[in-house]
């Protein structure tokens, strides 16, 4: 298939002006009738032909006016010729027949656990009838559904129903991927919001039978989004409902359907005892995002799906805002870090590296990436940074008075902040346009009581783009005394060439730098400082992310060393330095725990590889279960008080306060497990009343080749629960040992309640694998083998689900070639497969170069 290119954006020949759709379900001939009124676009040059997209329908007729005629489909659509269409504006007509039963790939469509549902964005409504399927056609759709379900939900107000039928009417014009309808037998939680306007809107989450007291939380999490977005956006709601639909079978979080959001099961559905701390907080972040996307998204569209970022990265900063409101900035901003590094980085290290604004594209839901959502949040924010927070309120201001009702580009974005922030932002803007992490080296200098501050940036090229421009680059600095007090509070220097060099006179003494605060730059920052200077950071910088970001980068170095000189134990002050901080009871116990928790697998795999060293995965995997039996030994005192002190007396409580305290205490039991045998954890497993200990309780035992016996258990209590039965299978393979975690994975793929056809069930069970390094990278290829296999199995019936688990292959090229040669020949043996989907093949062409 031919690639899709930024370059060549075509305004539409033709605009919607209103669409009218009735449905008649049925599993197997589902009927769709269209009625959709074009007129020619001003915009565009005359004398088009139309064009309509259109997938798997079966066309059973159509009309233009009125006048039926014989329009002859191909594999992507259909063409009117010009000399058939009625010069100023036309209606269309059409009838189609679909099977959303036999609907696997979960676009368009479909059906899951007996509802119907739909997943439009990007391209799935053309599954659905013949539309200009590209989101800069923005509509007003009026929709009946026929259908003896007693549930049926469209976009828009209700309009009127009766048995058998129900009618919905959307005022906001619309693109098609935000489209959706639902058919079940559902029941709602319901309640109700009054905008700040005075609209009194009516708030429903659909469910299952039997799911109805597990969303609780939903609701409330929608409520607060909906209060936060007036307060500090000031954006309203603008419809009289807002429904949101649980479905088990959906291949991401969620989707923002105008006024009717489809959620997949795991983001709605909590309870103390099956839902962890994580699945709240995920279940609160999403529920603001989809909710958030009604501005930034819905009412303010993309011109084309080039634009992705801009509703995707600034949903995601609002999202990131309104969570660190809600819970603790300071928290909120690491963990946020750590995912960005976990998931873009790793993206822009490898093959798959691509740009906020992607040039080109092949199938589209192959950019639904951490580099769109993640990196394109980190550009907002710096933005933000840059002009400072009033300004930011008003270029925001101006972006939804001036946009509304608009499909828009990055330029439209980037224009407001020129005129609401007042400065050029033509530099900022490559920030767009270039793949890659940049990297910044400071070194420094003293010399007569001046102080001088080198950095240097140097992007690496990524495939497409040998050579890299200089980016403004925000660097937030702050300099610390040898006392622990700050000589200079944070000031943000704007690195915008490749060198950049600051002098401060007049010091008393040779201060030590705090650089990057609050992470202030999606960038790799090497600055060289001694042991007891990031001691000094991690025990008193004013920067709560620095004072993180020192004990990280001490342990980084100290796994380091021990992976390449091979030692057995981390240097001493380390461990004084953890010590210090796990015995401060004025830190948050939610800050401690991050700190305390070491490096992940592949945090240092990626940081040997960026140092010019080839990770070995055996080797890291040992030398960080050393570390943590040598913090265990020397702090098992330490961390069994953390365990006792940190106990929640319930009952259970959501909120960051009771959570942080829990999750202290689940990472001191788990590292007290490397020197106590895992005395604690079992303990923690009986005594827990909720998920999350209950939880990591086990993966703790898990981790040192214990907990069959709560296993055991743990599968008997909760194999009826489909979202917990997740975690199940999920943990064992996770926290499997090297040599075990390819067996195991193959036992549990024969495992009858895998069902490999639930994108959930799948990424716990296959996606598991890959998330357990030194497991999957098994030296003879075992690991690479199986998953390949599944990857080519899951590609027949859901491509996009198969396609986004392959990028499981993306950091390849950087392991010995041993490996490399494996991975190749399981890419080459995927890439050579007959009727490969064009989504895996992108993905698997992409990935070999
Ligand atoms: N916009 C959707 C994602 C759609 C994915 C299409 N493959 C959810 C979100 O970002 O909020
Ligand atoms: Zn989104």
């Amino acid at each position: 298939p031919q690639p899709v290119f930024l370059a060549d954006y075509q305004p539409p020949p033709f605009l919607v002006d209103t669409v009218a759709l009735t449905f008649r379900l049925h599993p197997g001939r589902t009927q769709v009738l269209s009625e959709i009124r074009f007129r020619p676009n001003p915009a565009a040059t005359p004398g088009h032909d139309l064009r309509l997209d259109g997938e798997g329908l079966r066309l059973l007729s159509a009309s233009i006016d009125g006048k039926s005629l014989m329009a002859q489909p191909d594999a992507t659509g259909l063409t009117i010729p010009a000399a058939d269409l009625p010069e100023d504006g036309f209606l269309w007509q059409a009838e189609v027949e679909i099977a959303p039963e036999g609907n696997t790939a979960l676009e368009g469509l479909y059906m899951s656990g007996g509802m119907y549902c739909t997943q439009c964005e990007a391209e799935g409504f053309r599954k659905i009838t013949y539309y200009p399927d590209r989101p800069d056609v923005m509509a007003r759709f009026r929709v009946r559904i026929e259908s003896d379900l007693p549930v049926l939900l469209s976009n828009g107000n209700p309009v009127d129903s009766g048995p058998g039928w129900a009618e919905w009417d959307d005022p906001h014009p619309k693109p098609a991927y935000l489209f959706a309808l639902v058919g079940g037998d559902l029941v709602a939680t319901t309640d109700s919001f009054t905008t700040m306007d005075g609209r009194n809107v009516t708030l429903n989450i659909w469910v299952r039978h039997g799911d109805e007291g597990k969303t609780a939380y939903a609701m409330d999490a929608l409520k607060r989004s909906m209060a936060w977005d007036e307060q500090v956006y000031g954006r309203a709601y603008d419809l009289d409902i807002f429904n949101i639909v649980a479905v088990d079978d959906f291949n991401m979080g969620a989707m923002e359907n105008k006024g009717l959001n489809i959620f997949n099961s795991r983001y709605v559905l909590a309870t103390p005892e099956t839902a962890t701390d994580a699945d709240f907080a995920s279940i609160e972040r999403i529920i603001a995002h989809e909710y958030f996307h009604n501005w930034t998204g819905n009412r303010i569209t993309c011109r084309d799906w080039f634009q992705l970022s801009l509703k995707e990265g600034l949903t995601v900063f609002r999202d990131q805002q309104f969570m660190g409101d809600m819970r603790s900035h300071a928290v909120k901003r690491i963990e946020d870090v750590l995912t960005l590094r976990a998931r873009q980085f790793r993206e822009d290290a490898g093959p798959l590296a691509h740009p906020v604004r992607p040039e080109s594209y092949v199938e589209i839901n192959n950019f639904y990436t951490a580099t769109v959502y993640e990196k394109g949040a980190e550009l907002i924010r710096m933005l933000r940074l840059l002009v400072g927070e009033d300004r930011y309120r008003a270029a925001l201001d101006l972006y939804f008075i001036r946009h509304d009702g608009q499909a828009c580009t990055i330029e439209d974005w980037i224009s407001v902040f020129e005129e609401a922030g007042g400065r050029d932002l033509s530099q900022f803007k490559r920030w767009y346009g270039q793949a890659g992490t940049p990297r910044i080296d400071v070194t420094e200098d003293w010399q007569d009581g001046r102080y001088t501050l080198t950095l240097r940036q140097h992007t690496a090229p990524t495939p497409g783009q040998p050579l890299k421009e200089p980016l403004l680059i925000p660097v937030a600095l702050g300099l610390m005394g040898t006392d622990g007090r700050e000589i200079l509070p944070t000031q943000v220097l704007e690195l915008d060439s490749p060198t950049l060099r600051v002098t401060f006179d007049d010091l008393p003494e040779r201060p030590v730098a705090s650089v990057l605060r609050g992470f202030s730059a999606p960038v790799i920052l090497h600055h060289k400082l001694q042991s007891d200077e990031r001691a000094l950071l991690l025990a008193h910088d004013t920067d709560p992310f620095n004072r993180f970001e020192a004990g990280r980068s001490l342990a980084r170095e100290n796994l380091h060393a021990m992976v390449l000189q091979q030692t057995t134990a981390p240097d001493q002050n380390f461990i004084d330095a953890l010590r210090v901080l796990l015995r401060d009871d004025t830190l948050d116990p939610a800050f401690r725990a991050l700190v305390l928790r070491l490096p992940e697998q592949d945090d240092l795999a990626a940081s040997l590889h960026e140092a010019g060293h080839t990770p070995d995965p055996d080797m890291i995997y040992d030398m960080r279960r050393a570390a943590q039996t040598a913090i265990a030994r020397a702090l098992e005192p330490d961390l069994a008080r953390i365990a006792q002190q940190m106990e929640t007396p319930g009952p259970y409580d959501p909120a960051a306060r009771d959570a942080g305290r829990r999750a202290l205490r689940v990472q001191a039991v788990t590292i007290l497990a490397h020197a106590d045998g895992g005395t604690a954890a079992a303990a923690l497993f009986q005594s827990a009343y909720n998920m999350t200990e209950q939880m990591g309780a086990w993966a703790a035992l898990l981790a040192i080749g214990a907990g069959e016996q709560e296993g055991a258990e743990f599968y008997r209590h909760w194999a009826q629960d489909r979202l917990v039965l997740d975690k199940w299978f999920m943990a064992q393979i996770l926290h499997a040992s090297p040599d075990h975690a390819v067996p195991l994975t193959d036992e549990l793929s024969r495992h009858a309640r895998f069902d490999w056809k639930n994108p959930n069930r799948f990424r716990a069970v296959i996606g598991a694998l890959g998330a357990n390094p030194a497991g999957f990278h098994r030296s003879n290829g075992t690991g690479y083998q199986l998953v390949a296999d599944w990857l080519l199995r899951l590609d027949g019936v859901n491509p996009q689900a198969a396609a986004r688990n392959s990028a499981v292959f993306e950091t390849w090229r950087r392991l010995d070639t041993n490996r490399q040669s494996l991975i190749r020949a399981e890419l080459q043996r995927i890439a050579g497969n007959p009727g490969l989907s064009r989504d895996m093949a992108e993905m698997v062409a992409r990935m070999l170069g």
